[in-house]
């Protein structure tokens, strides 16, 4: 009798509340053996599982004749983490800078590698800034998954090889080759060539590129030469001078590229100069002095000047690093913010701190980046659909070759595919 009040006591409850719109009680199953996990946990992060340490690693020469523009990356990398981290750290994660200096030596970029796989919370890298050393460095990336953007390589190894976690957001060199070859064949009118470059990936990648369209096109190449000397070409400029080409392309990096020109014009060597990206830096202009100014030169970076959007970016690199914020620097901060903007994708996905195989595939799925140097979209090899290639002339003002650079004047501005 006892049982049958009781269940009407209950079933008349549950009609009440059913008819106040209130859901039925569950029935409850087995009882909890500890107290619920929020009773005693600490205060819950912003969102979900988004906490602790993200960090993006960069690497690039921080020390050695390459340095001037291997900082810039870095400083450029660690503005954007300032400035365009917030995406990450509003959604409860803490965001660090993990720089690296790979010396522009491919065994050390492939050791920093290692290094950097071993740390887990390293969820992307932005680098490097010679092709070589990319190539060292990526079979540990992609052994990782870890997305690499680079800013700065341009050789068409670094997304041809079949690298999935390779991207980078400028352009190659088997155009910017081409590029370089019709300026000197249409608007220099040169006829002869002597090509030399400095045996790297890059610099001899970029010079058989700048041959096979000079040869293509009927312009006569004199000599071809690779050398890794640095400082006395004597027996470089012995035979150029004996072979008196219109043009002397050099495939390289500026700090070679500097005594090479100085030391051909002491000769009374009257050739014009041009030569890739590699010398895009005012150290150039520093070492050379007026050997070099009014020479041409391709860029797939050109100065920070030549993009509207950057200016402050500019501004504020002036103000916290105290000089001007060199080529490539403002391609490290858009990597960056590529890098930032899949991480807080994956992280979004994921619903907590992502790994570093979700971030490669919220990089498939990147969509359109609007940077400050352009917007950024990858095909499915990492290039971006279209690379932006300049041909500038060194500017012939006086004054301190930093911000003489940015005066450097636009002689051509082209969009063109990836290939
Ligand atoms: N593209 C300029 C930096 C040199 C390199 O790609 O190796």
């Amino acid at each position: 009798m006892k049982r049958i009040s009781a269940f009407l006591i209950f079933a008349l409850l549950g009609a009440l509340l059913a008819a106040c719109g209130g859901a039925p009680a569950a029935a409850p199953t087995a009882a909890p053996t500890t107290p619920p996990a929020e009773a005693t946990a600490a205060p819950a992060p912003p969102s979900g599982g988004m906490t602790g340490v993200i960090k993006i690693a960069t690497q690039s020469p921080l020390s050695g004749p390459q340095a001037a523009l291997g900082v810039g990356i870095r400083n450029g990398a660690e503005l954007g983490l300032e400035q365009l981290g917030k995406t990450l750290t509003d959604m409860g994660f803490t965001v660090e800078l993990a720089p690296f200096d790979d010396q522009a030596k491919p065994e050390v970029g492939s050791a920093n590698a290692k290094n950097i796989i071993s740390d887990n919370d390293i969820l992307c890298l932005v680098g490097h800034l010679n092709s070589g050393v990319a190539l060292a460095s990526l079979p540990d990336y992609q052994a990782a998954s870890l997305v690499m953007v680079s800013p700065a390589n341009t050789n068409p190894k670094i997304t041809e090889s079949g690298y999935p976690n390779a991207f980078r957001i400028v352009g190659r060199d088997d155009v910017q080759g081409a590029v370089g070859e019709e300026f000197a064949r249409t608007e220099l009118n040169i006829k002869s060539v002597y090509i030399i470059h400095d045996k790297t990936d890059y610099g001899q990648g970029v010079a058989e590129f700048f041959r096979q369209n000079a040869e293509k096109n009927g312009i006569t190449v004199l000599g071809f030469e690779g050398t890794e000397e640095k400082s006395v070409f004597d027996s470089i400029l012995t035979p150029i001078q004996a072979a008196n080409p219109d043009l002397i392309y050099f495939g390289g990096i500026y700090d070679q590229a500097a005594p090479l020109f100085k030391q051909a014009r002491d000769r009374g060597i009257t050739a014009a100069f041009l030569g890739p990206d590699g010398l895009d830096s005012p150290v150039l202009l520093e070492v050379a002095g007026d050997a070099v100014k009014g020479m041409y030169y391709t860029s797939v970076a050109a100065p920070v000047s030549q993009f509207p959007d950057a200016a402050k970016f500019a501004e504020d690199y002036q103000a916290k690093y105290n000089e001007a914020a060199p080529p490539f620097s403002a391609q490290a901060y858009d990597a960056a913010g590529i890098c930032i903007q899949a991480i807080a994708n994956a992280a979004t996905a994921a619903n907590g701190k992502p790994t570093r195989a979700q971030v490669l595939e919220a990089m498939k799925t990147l969509g359109t980046f609007k940077g400050i140097t352009g917007s950024y979209e990858f095909n499915a090899k990492g290039d971006p659909v279209k690379g932006a290639y300049f041909v500038l002339q060194v500017s012939t003002e006086a004054g301190a070759p930093a911000e003489v650079w940015n005066k450097n004047a636009v002689v051509k501005r082209l969009e063109i595919a990836a290939p």
